[in-house]
This record gives structure tokens, C-alpha cells and sequence, in this order.
């Protein structure tokens, strides 16, 4: 494998209609889940992804196990848990634009996993781990999970890719704080947001972060920063690389795991960082544009198009 991860999946119900949640009857049925998504976006680049899960046995397990299979992210280490039901999320939006989540995820089938089911074997084979702040804010017990991967990765030379995606619905700044400096030390590639820099040190005074950044052994401090692109913590300052304009946002949920991806495979290919950026952000500027987690998601071929490494030839 080049990338796996450990991750919850979950149906996600995107509202026909718009306002209040308790008065919207329609729906659309899709899938979604931090983790899931970007092994999603490796596997369209064409790099061999895995993810380790556990789903309800159910019909939304199925449903989702079938479609991660379904374009090629090995499934060999999902499991589909006899008594708990798939996670859901319910999606609002406002009429000004803005959304709310509304997540139905507990008991939650991942707490049949655990740092002793964990499979070694499975994470040590792997080129990189790529883990991030959603598995372990589901429920305590997943924090150690986390650790415990990670060390497993660290003893055998997996590289460790880390994306904090503080969802403050599912716990408090101070719960994520205490867990992710835990989890640093065993980091090779931080992918964060600006602000989730600033819940993890408790401040948002830019050198100071950077100076806390510098106690660590990271090899790539990479920071996304929207539309603006994304930048990159080179000798103590930061390196930025320009987003690509957009005409139209219409969903920004999904675009930092997409960036992920891209970043992890441009890593996987040894590219200069520079260049894995400039990717990575090509594909946070795709995946904005279609609505849905992971719909937007590119295959390496439309995001050479998009750079213009590519004719794109439509009809
Ligand atoms: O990054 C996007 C994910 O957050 C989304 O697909 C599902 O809310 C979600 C989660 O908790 O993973």
C-alpha cells in the first residue's frame, strides 16, 4: 500500500431544500468521513489506498463499504460490526449559505476497535499512515487507537501524515489540544489550517507557533490556507504557494482532504515540496467546485488538465 488510514465513515444527507433542518423532508443520500475521503482522493490519482474501519452492519455499511471498494480503496480491514448502526450526517443549510452539521454517530461502530485489534501487519506494510482529528474526537477510547497506530508506524519506518480537522461539534479545543500534542512527536507531515494551529499551541501570535513548530521533528509543516493556497514552514518562516482562482465556490467541505491527497502524492512521487503544493492546491480548487464531500474529488489526469500538463478535450 502507498497511503492507508483509520477512519468512521457515514452516510451524509445533503437537504433538498433549504432552512431549518426540522422542516426539510428530502434529502440526498451520499457518503462522507474525513479519512475516507482522502483515501478517496489517492486512489483517483492512482496510488494504492487502504481503510481501516468499522461500519454497522447494516444497509448504509454495505452501501458505503461496496462504494469505497467500488473505486479501488482496499477494504480488506473494514469491518461490518453485528449491533451498531452506520454514523450519520445530516446537512443543513441556511438561507443565507451557510451550513450546519448534524451527526447522529454514537454508539459508534468504531469502538470495536481498538489499540489491540489494531492490524499491525496492515500498518506496517504501508509506505505512509495518514490519520487525522476526526477518529479520536468521535469517542475517548480513540485516542489511544491513534497512538497506538501511530507507533506502530513510527517503529517501522511508515512515515506519519497528520491532519488535525479540530471538529469542535465533536469535542472541546482543550480535549483536542491535550490529545494532539500527544500525537506530534510521532509526526512526519503536519497538513493543518491556520486556526487549527492556533487551537493546538493556545495562541495566535505567528512566531510563537512557528517557534513551538520548530521543537518538533516534522519533516513537512504544511499550512492550507483556503483560497489563497496553502504554505510551507521552511527555516523558521513561511513559504507560500498561490491558490488558483475559482468562479464559482459552491462547497467547500472536502477541499482540505482533497488537498490532502494530493499533497500525500506528490510526496509519494518525491517532488520537490513546492510542486506537491501547487498540486495539492489544484485540487482544493476542483473539489470547491462540486457539491458533495467527495464528488469533486480529481483523477490525476483532470487535475493535468486543470494545470494545463494536459489538453482537455470535451466533445
Ligand atoms: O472533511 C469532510 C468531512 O468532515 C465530512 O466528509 C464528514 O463531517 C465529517 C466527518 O466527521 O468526517
Amino acid at each position: 500500500m502507498d497511503v492507508i488510514t483509520i477512519g468512521d465513515g457515514m452516510i451524509t444527507f445533503d437537504p433538498a431544500s433549504k432552512g431549518p433542518l426540522r422542516f426539510v423532508g428530502q434529502f440526498q443520500r451520499k457518503i462522507g468521513g474525513a479519512e475516507l475521503n482522502v483515501m478517496l482522493g489517492c486512489a483517483r490519482l492512482g496510488l494504492r489506498s487502504g481503510w481501516i474501519s468499522r461500519l454497522g452492519k447494516d444497509e448504509f455499511g454495505r452501501h458505503i463499504v461496496n462504494t469505497v471498494r467500488g473505486e479501488g480503496v482496499d477494504v480488506s480491514e473494514v469491518k461490518l460490526e453485528e449491533g451498531y448502526a452506520t454514523s450519520l450526517n445530516f446537512k443543513e443549510v441556511q438561507e443565507s449559505g451557510a451550513g450546519r452539521t448534524f451527526y447522529y454517530r454514537l454508539p459508534s461502530p468504531t469502538e470495536t476497535l481498538t489499540p489491540d485489534t489494531l492490524p499491525e501487519d496492515y500498518i506496517k506494510q504501508a509506505k505512509i499512515l495518514h490519520v487525522t482529528g476526526v477518529f479520536p474526537a468521535i469517542q475517548p477510547q480513540n485516542r489511544e487507537v491513534i497512538l497506538r497506530a501511530m507507533q506502530i508506524a513510527k517503529e517501522n519506518g511508515v512515515k506519519v501524515s497528520f491532519d488535525p480537522n479540530i471538529r469542535l461539534r465533536l469535542w472541546s479545543k482543550e480535549e483536542a489540544r491535550q490529545t494532539m500534542l500527544t500525537y506530534l512527536p510521532y509526526v512526519d507531515y503536519l497538513l493543518t489550517g491556520r486556526e487549527e494551529l492556533e487551537i493546538l499551541f493556545d495562541s495566535e501570535n505567528d512566531g510563537f507557533l512557528r517557534e513551538k513548530l520548530g521543537g518538533y521533528s516534522f519533516e513537512q509543516v504544511i499550512m492550507k490556507d483556503g483560497d489563497k493556497g496553502s504554505a510551507v514552514l521552511q527555516n523558521g518562516s513561511w513559504k507560500h504557494v498561490a491558490g488558483f482562482p475559482v468562479a464559482k465556490v459552491v462547497d467547500t467541505v472536502g477541499a482540505g482532504d482533497g488537498f490532502d491527497s494530493g499533497f500525500l502524492y506528490g510526496t509519494l512521487q518525491n517532488w520537490p515540496v513546492e510542486r506537491s503544493l501547487q498540486f495539492a492546491n489544484a485540487i482544493g480548487a476542483m473539489v470547491v467546485q462540486v457539491s458533495g464531500d467527495n464528488e469533486g474529488l480529481p483523477y490525476l489526469e483532470e487535475v493535468e488538465g486543470f494545470l494545463g500538463q494536459r489538453e482537455t478535450i470535451e466533445r
